[in-house]
C-alpha cells in the first residue's frame, strides 16, 4: 500500500511523480532546460523538419517530427457527453460543526479540520467551446479529497430535476442538445426539440420554472448556489441512519444577469464567468460558499407533503431549516487546464463511511453512469491514478493492470486473501464502508412511486414564491423560448401545462405569444395543491447589498478631470469592487491636467455588460466626440437598460443626453460618491417598466 509520501502529488511545476510502487516518473514539464523528444533524446532543431535537400521531400526517419505530430494529433479527448464546458479551482472545505451525532464520516465530524477540494462550474448543454452565459442550469460538483478516500458532492446550481427517473435522461439531454439533423443551436434550450419533449414530460414542470428564472443566468460562479438534490443518507456509529439534503450558499449572495446583458456578454465575453473566477483568484478575492444541510428521519419524511426521493420535489427551508456546517474557500487556479480541469472525473457514487445513498431512482442511475462516462472519456480504468483523480490518502488494492497503469507494484501477490504477503492489504470491517441495512419488499416491476404523481405544486409554490420582477423575467423567458419553437402545437401544450402552475401564468405567456385561443389544460395526476410561498427561492431576496466581488467600470477620455476619476475609483474600490477604467484608445487618457492615465481597457472591446456599475467623466469636448462612436452610446444606454446605476459628470451628463437617456433614479451626480456607491449595490428594478415590454 502506498504511503501519503509515497504518492504524493505534482508539484506546481509538475515535473516529478512518486508511483505507487515507490519509483519515480518524470513528467515533461517547462522547467527542463534541454528540449528532449518523450524519450529523452535531446533535440537540436525545433524548427525545421529533417529534409533530403533544402527544397527536397521530408524524410520518414525523421522521428522527432513524427513523435511531436503524432502526439498532437493525439491530444484530444472525448469532451464531456454533458457538462462539457467548465471551470475549476482548487480549494479547501473547513467544518464547523460537528455532525457527530448522525454520522461516522470523518470530514463531518472532525471540526476545524481543512480537506482539499477541486471544485467545478460547468454549463450543461453547450460544448467544451461553447460560451459562459446561455440560459442552462450550472453544475456544481465538489471533490473533496477527505482522509477516508474521495467524497464526490455531483450537485447543481438548481435543487431539482427534470426527471424522476434515470431512464430518461439520454432523450431530456438529447432534446435538448443541438439537433441532430441540423446542428444547431449550439447551448441553447430555445428549440423545438427540447420543449417538444418538455410539453410531453409533465414531471419537468417544477425544473421549468426554475430554469426559466433568472438562476440560469448567474452573473458570476462565485454568485450561485449549489445543491445535491438528491437524498442521501448520514449512518453513525450505531448504523442508524438520517436523511441529508446538502446546501452550498454564496458569500457574495446570489446575483443573477438580464437576459439582454447575457447575450450581449456571450458576445462580448464568451469567457465572461471563467475569467471572473480567474481574476478574483489572481486578486486574492476567493470564492466563499457556507455547506448548510437539511437532516430529517424516516418518520418526518414520512409527513413531508411531497416524497423527498422524487427528484423534481425540494424540501422547503421553512419545513426544514438549513444548517450550517461548514466553509468551501475556492484560493487556487489550477496549474494545467486539461490535466486537471478536463481530466477531473466526478462520480456520485465515490462516497465516505458514514454517507450512503437514498433509493431516490435518479441517484440510482447516476450511480452507474459516471464511471461508465469516465472509462469512455479518458480510456482506461486507471484514470484513478491521473494526479487529480487520485485519493490524497493512502490506497491500495489488488487491481492490476490494464492501459496507462501507471503504479508499478512489486511483489508476486495480486490477489486477497493471501498469506504470502502479511503486510498487504486487508479489509477492515470497523473502518470500512458500510451500506444502510434498509429493509426492501415489495413487487419487483417498472413501476413509478404514486407518490411521484404531484407535478405541478411545488411549480405552482416556485412561481408565487418570487418577486413580481422575477415572474416578469420568467414569463418573459418562456415567451422568448417559446417564440424559437416552430410548430404551434408545442407552443399550445406548454401554456396548457402553465394553467396547471398559475392562470396568470399562462395568460401573460399566451398573450406574449399572440395565441388566439387559451389552450386547454392537460389532464393531471393529482391534484394541485397550495403550498406556502417560500421566500427562500428567490433571488432578489437572496441578493446582498454590496459591491463585494462586483466590478465598476469609468469611462474616460482625452481631457477629463483626474481628481474626479480618482474620488469615484477610491470610493468604489473602498466599497470592495473591483475597478476598470475604459477609454477610447487602450493606451490611455491625456486628462485636462495634461498627466496621462493609464487605462484597463478599450471602449469598443469592454462594453458596459461588463460591469455592475458604471461612472461617466468625459469633458463637454469628450462628450461630443464620443457622441458619434455608436460603442460610447450604447456604453451608456445599455448600462441604463441593465438597470445600472450611473454617475455623471457634466460631460457625461451630455453623452446621456445624446445617449436620450432622461433622469431618472440611480443616475447619480460623479460628486455624489454615496449616492453613487448605494445605487451601485444593487440594479434599479424600477427602472425595468420604462425599458422593456416583459411578459
Ligand atoms: Fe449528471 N452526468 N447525470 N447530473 N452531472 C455527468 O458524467 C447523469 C444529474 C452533474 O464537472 C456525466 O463525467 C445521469 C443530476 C454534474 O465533470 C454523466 C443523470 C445532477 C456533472 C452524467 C444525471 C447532475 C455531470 C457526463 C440522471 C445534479 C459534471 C460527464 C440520472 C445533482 C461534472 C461525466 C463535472 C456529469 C450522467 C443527472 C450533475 C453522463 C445519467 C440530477 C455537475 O455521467
Amino acid at each position: 500500500m502506498a504511503t501519503k509520501e509515497e504518492k504524493g502529488s505534482m508539484s506546481s511545476s509538475g515535473d516529478v511523480r512518486r508511483g505507487n510502487g515507490g519509483e519515480l516518473h518524470q513528467i515533461a514539464g517547462a522547467d527542463h532546460s534541454v528540449l528532449t523528444t518523450n524519450q529523452g533524446i535531446p533535440v537540436s532543431d525545433n524548427q525545421n523538419s529533417l529534409r533530403a535537400n533544402s527544397k527536397g521531400p521530408t524524410m520518414l526517419e525523421d522521428f522527432v517530427l513524427r513523435e511531436k505530430i503524432t502526439h498532437f494529433d493525439h491530444e484530444r479527448i472525448p469532451e464531456r457527453i454533458v457538462h462539457a464546458r467548465g471551470t475549476a479551482v482548487h480549494g479547501y472545505f473547513e467544518l464547523i460543526e460537528s455532525l457527530g451525532q448522525y454520522t461516522t464520516a470523518k470530514i463531518l465530524t472532525e471540526v476545524g479540520e481543512k480537506t482539499p477540494v477541486f471544485t467545478r462550474f460547468s454549463t450543461v448543454a453547450g460544448g467544451a467551446g461553447s460560451v459562459d452565459t446561455p440560459r442552462d442550469v450550472r453544475g456544481f460538483a465538489v471533490k473533496f479529497y477527505t482522509k477516508q478516500g474521495n467524497w464526490d458532492l455531483v450537485g447543481n446550481n438548481v435543487p431539482v430535476f427534470f426527471i424522476q427517473d434515470a431512464i430518461k435522461f439520454p432523450d431530456v439531454v438529447h432534446s435538448v442538445k443541438m439537433e441532430p439533423d441540423r446542428g444547431f443551436p449550439q447551448s441553447a434550450s430555445a428549440h423545438d426539440n427540447f420543449w417538444d419533449f418538455i410539453s410531453l414530460t409533465p414531471e419537468s414542470m417544477h425544473m421549468v420554472m426554475w430554469i426559466m428564472s433568472d438562476r440560469t443566468i448567474p452573473r458570476s460562479l462565485r454568485m450561485i448556489e449549489g445543491f445535491g438534490v438528491h437524498s442521501f443518507r448520514l449512518l453513525n456509529e450505531k448504523g442508524i441512519s438520517t436523511f441529508v439534503k446538502f446546501h452550498w450558499r454564496p458569500k457574495l449572495g446570489l446575483q443573477s444577469t438580464l437576459w439582454d446583458e447575457a447575450v450581449k456578454i456571450a458576445g462580448t465575453d464568451p469567457d465572461f464567468h471563467r475569467r471572473d473566477m480567474f481574476e478574483a483568484i489572481e486578486k486574492g478575492n476567493y470564492p466563499e460558499w457556507e455547506l448548510a444541510v437539511q437532516l430529517f428521519t424516516q418518520e418526518e419524511a414520512e409527513k413531508f407533503p411531497i416524497d423527498h426521493l422524487d427528484a423534481t420535489k425540494l424540501i422547503p427551508e421553512e419545513l426544514v431549516p438549513l444548517k450550517v456546517i461548514g466553509r468551501m474557500v475556492l484560493d487556487r487556479w489550477p496549474d494545467n487546464f486539461f490535466a486537471e480541469t478536463e481530466q477531473v472525473a466526478y462520480c456520485p457514487a465515490n462516497i465516505v463511511p458514514g454517507i450512503d445513498f437514498s433509493n431516490d431512482p435518479l441517484l440510482q442511475g447516476r450511480l452507474f453512469s459516471y464511471l461508465d462516462t469516465q472509462l469512455k472519456r479518458l480510456g482506461s480504468p486507471n484514470f484513478h491514478q491521473i494526479p487529480i483523480n487520485a485519493p490524497k490518502c493512502p490506497f491500495g488494492n489488488m487491481q492490476r493492470d490494464g492501459h496507462m497503469q501507471m503504479m508499478q507494484p512489486k511483489g508476486r501477490v495480486n490477489y486477497e486473501p493471501n498469506s504470502l504477503s502479511p503486510d498487504g492489504p486487508r479489509e477492515d470491517p470497523a473502518t470500512g464502508f458500510r451500506s444502510f441495512g434498509a429493509h426492501e419488499s415489495g413487487e419487483k416491476g417498472r413501476i413509478r412511486a404514486e407518490s411521484f404523481a404531484d407535478h405541478y405544486s411545488q411549480a405552482r409554490q416556485f412561481y408565487r414564491s418570487q418577486t413580481e420582477y422575477e415572474q416578469a423575467h420568467l414569463a418573459s423567458a418562456l415567451v422568448f423560448e417559446l417564440s424559437k419553437v416552430e410548430h404551434l402545437h408545442i407552443r399550445q401544450a406548454m401554456v396548457g401545462h402553465l394553467r396547471h402552475i398559475e392562470e396568470n401564468l399562462a395568460k401573460r405567456v399566451a398573450d406574449g405569444l399572440a395565441l388566439e385561443n387559451m389552450p386547454h389544460a392537460p389532464a393531471a395526476a393529482a391534484v394541485v395543491q397550495d403550498m406556502e410561498p417560500s421566500p427562500a427561492l428567490q433571488i432578489i431576496g437572496k441578493m446582498k447589498d454590496t459591491l463585494q466581488g462586483r466590478t465598476v467600470g469609468i469611462l474616460v477620455a482625452d481631457g477629463s478631470d483626474g481628481a474626479a476619476i480618482d474620488k469615484v475609483r477610491k470610493a468604489a474600490a473602498d466599497a470592495g469592487a473591483n475597478v476598470k477604467i475604459v477609454a477610447p484608445k487602450v493606451g490611455g487618457a491625456k486628462l485636462a491636467d495634461g498627466s496621462h492615465l493609464k487605462v484597463d481597457g478599450q471602449l469598443a472591446g469592454t462594453p458596459s455588460v461588463m460591469f455592475d456599475a458604471i461612472a461617466v467623466i468625459i469633458s463637454s469636448e469628450g462628450a461630443r466626440l464620443l457622441s458619434g462612436e455608436s460603442a460610447a452610446i450604447d456604453f451608456v444606454h445599455n448600462a441604463f437598460v441593465h438597470l445600472k446605476a450611473i454617475a455623471v459628470d457634466q460631460g457625461g451628463q451630455e453623452l446621456l443626453q445624446k445617449a436620450n437617456i432622461a433622469k431618472d433614479t440611480g443616475i447619480v451626480e460623479s460628486s455624489d460618491l454615496a449616492g453613487f456607491i448605494a445605487a451601485a449595490k444593487t440594479r434599479q428594478w424600477a427602472r425595468e417598466a420604462s425599458v422593456r415590454m416583459l411578459a
